[in-house]
């Protein structure tokens, strides 16, 4: 497969990079850690190591170097549409090169042969009661799906240095299997439809999705779909989704329970249920507890997923009202916040558009916004567990400390230097 050929190719000198780092600079100091920071959800402390995206507080998300515009307009477009493909950008995030057309289109081919479901993870989704949030059908749906880990399978018998050709084989399956687990949600929650969707060989990911959805205007829509979940796949290793694949997964727990797990983080109101709970705010206009959609714990101007998602409708449907009243929220909020005085980026993020979009294309079911960007999200987080495994990232297990220790830390400081 041409991932692992392009990965297996590089992977001699990562490895020597980071033995490099580790043996001959393991000292060096790059950051201090504060006791705000231990008491503030460690914000900002520079304590992970990706190559796979970056998140620059004054420019937003760059995915292997390169701006969501650039990206854009270099990655090799699907057939009879304007947006990428899908497997361009997984790609690019696993091998850090532009594909060609046929490159992409080999992860593409790839991806619809792998991409059945076993028949006993439909009925599971079916037999959970109807009011089940669409999140924990997806999440379960991940976990029962751990039945097929080649991970799993291989640990007893392979070495360390090849874990991650089994992380990469896992990966494959399961990003292509989530379009068609989300597709078959979306059909037998709201629509009743108990029918398996099926992924077709000639379409790529995008399409099918559109397709499987039964989202009337289909081309539209796969484009939206090729979008969406480009812009959600990474957004560098820190976040709530992100970091929970890489702390389940730094224990050799298989992609499968990796992202199952990741998942139920995305699924909290302030991460990527945030997208759920927008619409639902803009369109009753009700204020509630935070304004969602709104803020970052890095970012420090408009999120450019949400400019780029902004853009997509400006062309498409100008008119649209809700897009309108997106961009009119966009005018007022931001200088609400500000006089509000406690947010520290006052700006819209990912999740203050992309609701608006999906619900033009007439997807208008809120709580099921979440399943949507865990579809990207995995794109970015496999391929962050592959390059993990690769690499032998170590468990991780930080260091806590006691509120008494942490007094103590601040007492001994003020006497060396009192104020
Ligand atoms: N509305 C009201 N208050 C806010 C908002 C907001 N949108 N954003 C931040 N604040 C408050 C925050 O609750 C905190 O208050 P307090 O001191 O009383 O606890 C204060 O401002 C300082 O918070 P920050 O340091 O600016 O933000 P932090 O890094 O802690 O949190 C978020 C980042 C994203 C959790 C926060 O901005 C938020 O709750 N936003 C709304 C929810 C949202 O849109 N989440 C999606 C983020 C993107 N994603 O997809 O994951
Ligand atoms: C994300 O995409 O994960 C969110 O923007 C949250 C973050 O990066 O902190």
């Amino acid at each position: 497969m041409i991932l692992h050929e392009k990965i297996s190719a590089q992977l001699p000198e990562w490895r020597e990079r980071i033995k490099a780092l580790a043996k001959e600079h393991g000292e060096v100091k790059v950051d201090d850690v504060t006791v705000g920071q231990i008491v503030g959800g460690m914000r900002d402390i520079k304590s992970l190591l990706t190559d796979i995206s970056f998140v620059d507080p004054a420019h937003g998300i760059l995915f292997r170097g390169m701006t969501i515009p650039e990206l854009l307009k270099k990655l090799p477009k699907a057939r009879g549409g304007k947006m990428p493909l899908v497997g361009g950008l997984y790609y690019l995030l696993m091998v850090g090169e532009v594909p060609t057309k046929e490159q992409a289109m080999e992860v593409e081919d790839d991806w619809a042969k792998r991409a059945s479901v076993p028949d006993y993870v439909f009925k599971m989704i079916k037999s959970m009661p109807k009011e089940t949030h669409p999140m924990i059908l997806f999440s379960q749906a991940v976990l029962a799906l751990q039945n097929g880990s080649v991970f799993a399978q291989r640990y007893h018998s392979m070495k360390k240095d090849v874990y991650w050709e089994a992380a990469l084989e896992d990966s494959l399956d399961l990003t292509a299997k989530l379009p068609v687990i989300a597709a078959y949600i979306y059909r037998m929650k709201y629509f009743g439809e108990t029918k398996k969707p099926k992924y077709n060989l000639k379409q790529d990911y995008g399409m099918n999705f559109a397709r499987m959805m039964k989202v009337s205007d289909k081309k539209g829509y796969a484009d939206l779909a090729r979008l969406y979940f480009i812009l959600h796949s990474d957004h560098e290793s820190g976040n709530v989704s992100a970091h929970t694949m890489h702390l389940v997964g730094s224990a050799l727990s298989d992609p499968y329970y990796s992202f199952s797990a990741a998942l139920n983080g995305l699924a909290g109101p302030l991460h990527g249920l945030a997208n759920q709970e927008c619409l639902g705010w803009l369109i009753e206009l009700n204020s509630g507890h935070v304004i969602p959609g709104y803020g970052h714990a890095v970012l420090r101007v408009p999120d450019p997923r949400y400019m780029a998602q902004l853009e997509f409708a400006k062309k498409r449907f100008p008119d649209d009202e809700l897009v309108r009243l997106a961009e009119l929220v966009f005018d007022v909020v931001p200088q609400v916040l500000k006089e509000q005085g406690k947010a520290k980026d006052p700006a819209p993020n990912v999740d203050a558009i992309s609701g608006t979009l999906q619900y033009y294309y007439g997807v208008r079911e809120f709580d099921f916004y979440t399943v949507l960007f865990g579809v990207g999200r995995a794109l970015g987080v496999t391929a962050n567990y592959v390059w993990a495994r690769a690499l032998g990232q170590p468990i991780e297990r930080p260091k806590s400390m006691t509120t008494k220790m942490l007094e103590d830390a601040v007492a001994i400081t003020k006497e060396v230097q009192p104020v």
